[in-house]
């Protein structure tokens, strides 16, 4: 069994539902539990101001899929929501993004094991810490002491 935390974030068409489907669908997924899920946080968009809002959470599954394999699953879930590729950095109804596999440290074409942009975003460190008060990210440390330690906040009150 791995243990796998997922961040998942959401712009378009309902985010908060869009992230709620999506969280079914992992659980769905073959040899795969949903182990707990974070509150839903809002965020100023990361990129172009020009789009609305996001909705962000982290959930934590156990999986016995490898990376590779949960890779694929997750851009299936991604294709059959509805997601469609409109621009670099822009909107989307969904995004499913491995941050963490247990403590493995990997670099392919397709994936980088932490999630390389992960420490810097408080739209992602915020819910990790939620339901993972303790975690390290491999070489960069405590994720509670990373939080404090960033300068800009995306993080807003959501009004749902
Ligand atoms: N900005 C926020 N606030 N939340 C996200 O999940 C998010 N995802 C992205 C980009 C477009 C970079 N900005 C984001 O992929």
């Amino acid at each position: 069994m791995h243990y796998v935390y997922i961040g998942l974030g959401s712009n378009l068409s309902d985010p908060g539902q869009q992230i709620l489907l999506a969280l079914n669908s992992i659980n769905e997924l073959p040899n795969t539990d949903l182990v707990s899920t974070s509150s839903l946080y809002g965020s100023k968009p990361l990129g172009p101001q020009d789009q609305p809002d996001f909705v962000n959470s982290v959930c934590l599954v156990k999986t016995e899929l490898s990376p590779q394999g949960l890779l694929e699953a997750l851009k299936k879930i991604e294709k059959d929501q509805g997601r469609v590729k409109k621009r670099l950095w822009g909107e989307r109804l969904i995004d499913l993004d491995i941050l963490l596999y247990d403590d493995m440290e990997m670099t392919t074409e397709e994936l980088t094991i932490p999630h390389s942009q992960m420490h810097l975003r408080d739209f992602v460190l915020k819910p990790l810490v939620e339901i993972a008060p303790a975690i390290k990210i491999p070489k960069l440390g405590s994720a509670e002491q990373l939080l404090a330690q960033l300068a800009d906040g995306y993080l807003i009150t959501l009004n749902s």
